[in-house]
């Protein structure tokens, strides 16, 4: 009753999808793993409307699940308990860009990939990058706090927001846009990496880093991965260095069958290392001398532009690769680097028969254990991560998928705030209800 009462106000303040067949696009997460359903999709077309419609949910009682460009890979967007989703998919504006401040306003239905070209018209770009980027948005990124390829030089998406403009539970707007590089006027509201649990984000403020478009990239083949934290050592000597990705001769496998594409080296290797560097001036002689001194068993280097992207494909083609495989168990974690050896050694007697692709985000530890078939083994390996001092979830967040395991990662103390603050912003959890906070 609350929830037909709610549908029928919003369709009147907001444009909604009700057809089920449409609806179902904004039910189901990109692996597939995630299903849920919805009675009514709204799709507001400014922040002035998506306060109504919380102010409408609030009111009736009812639940929301925000959604952005629906990438999540840890079911914290879907509606697995009927909720209404609140997709922010039309918030598209952008502002113009502020080259002397290094900023510019988008709202959280932007495209990151959309994103870049707006400001890289402007000699400007946007420090964070990652294969979904031609789907995942702005506001998606901030409530998840996303990572990707570039961390280990500009940050995550957190060190990339000056300001956000947010929607709380109850319908009011808080808004943060103004772009003051300083401002200790209080702490900040802490929207970034809140999964949608604590208010929807609707406009950032972001900023920007100088466009380096002079790029060297390559290909390492190595031995192992002690091998390749040697080379990540070395290579961190590099300023200009953006890039430290790898992956393994399994997902290579994998890619190249999905992509038709062919072999990038001429042996295969234990550990694949994708490195890059970007500086005003050519890198490429820098980062040709220390490849020079690092004895990889094998060296491609991209000689132009077309062929940087296609050494990307061979890395960023994994997740579709794997998803086209199967519906994967995706377990996200980081250790800190000098336990990744002995975590690795320990992997494959923790995933017993699953198939297992490992890729991932080297200088941050960073890895993305995909696993198929066979028995689920999340509590096993997370509880080894957590022994060797690592995150149950470097980068993709929390969710659903995760929380049982929370605990690993957090302490009791910290989750005794976690609520406190759900509590003081969100006292009847509309917000993604499940989702995050245990
Ligand atoms: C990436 O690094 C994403 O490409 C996805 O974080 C990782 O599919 C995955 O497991
Ligand atoms: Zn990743």
């Amino acid at each position: 009753m609350r929830m037909e009462r709610a549908s029928q106000r919003i369709s009147q303040v907001a444009r909604v999808v009700t057809d089920p067949s449409v609806a179902a696009g904004y039910c189901t997460d990109f692996t597939g793993r995630w299903r849920g359903s919805t009675p009514l999709v709204a799709l507001p077309g400014d922040t002035a409307e998506v306060a109504e419609v919380m102010r409408i949910c609030a009111e009736e009682g009812v639940p929301v699940v925000p959604q952005g460009g629906n990438t999540g890979l840890v079911g914290g967007g879907v509606p697995m308990g009927g909720e209404v989703v609140l997709s922010l998919r039309r918030l598209t504006g952008l502002g113009p860009v502020d080259v002397a401040a290094q900023q510019v306003t988008a709202g959280a239905g932007v495209v990151l990939s959309a994103l870049q070209r707006h400001v890289r018209a402007a000699g400007l770009d946007f420090g964070v990058d990652f294969a979904a980027r031609d789907a995942a948005t702005v506001g998606g990124m901030i409530a998840t706090n996303a990572g990707g390829e570039r961390v280990l030089r500009y940050g995550t998406t957190r060190a990339n927001v000056v300001g956000v403009e947010a929607v709380l539970a109850d319908g009011s707007v808080v808004s943060r846009l103004g772009g003051l590089a300083k401002d200790n006027t209080g702490f900040e509201l802490p929207f970034t990496g809140s999964e949608g649990t604590l208010g929807v984000v609707t406009a950032a403020r972001l900023r920007l880093v100088p466009l380096l478009e002079r790029r060297a990239t390559a290909l390492l083949g190595l031995p192992g991965v002690p091998a390749a934290l040697e080379a990540l050592a070395v290579l961190r000597s590099l300023d200009s260095l953006e890039m430290a990705e790898f992956f393994q001769p399994e997902g290579l496998r994998l890619v190249r069958g999905h992509t038709g594409l062919p072999s990038p080296t001429r042996e295969e290797h234990a550990v694949y290392l994708l490195v890059e560097c970007a500086a005003p001036r050519d890198p490429a002689p820098e980062l040709h001398a220390v490849l020079e001194s690092l004895h990889a068993s094998e060296v491609v280097v991209a000689a132009d532009a077309a062929d940087r992207h296609r050494l990307w494909r061979y890395r960023e083609a994994h997740t579709e690769a794997i998803n086209a495989r199967g519906v994967p168990v995706k377990l996200d974690v980081a250790l800190p680097l000098g336990e990744l050896p002995g975590f690795l050694d320990d992997l494959p007697s923790l995933v017993g028969g699953c198939e297992l692709y490992l890729f991932g985000h080297l200088a941050e530890g960073n890895l993305h254990i995909n696993l198929i078939g066979g028995q689920d083994p999340t509590d096993a390996v997370l509880r080894r991560v957590a022994l060797s001092g690592g995150s149950i979830s470097a980068e993709h967040g929390v969710g659903r998928a995760k929380t049982p395991w929370l605990h690993l990662s957090r302490s009791p103390a910290e989750l005794a705030a976690f609520r406190a603050v759900k509590q003081a912003l969100d006292p009847r959890h509309l917000l993604n209800p499940g989702v995050l906070v245990p």
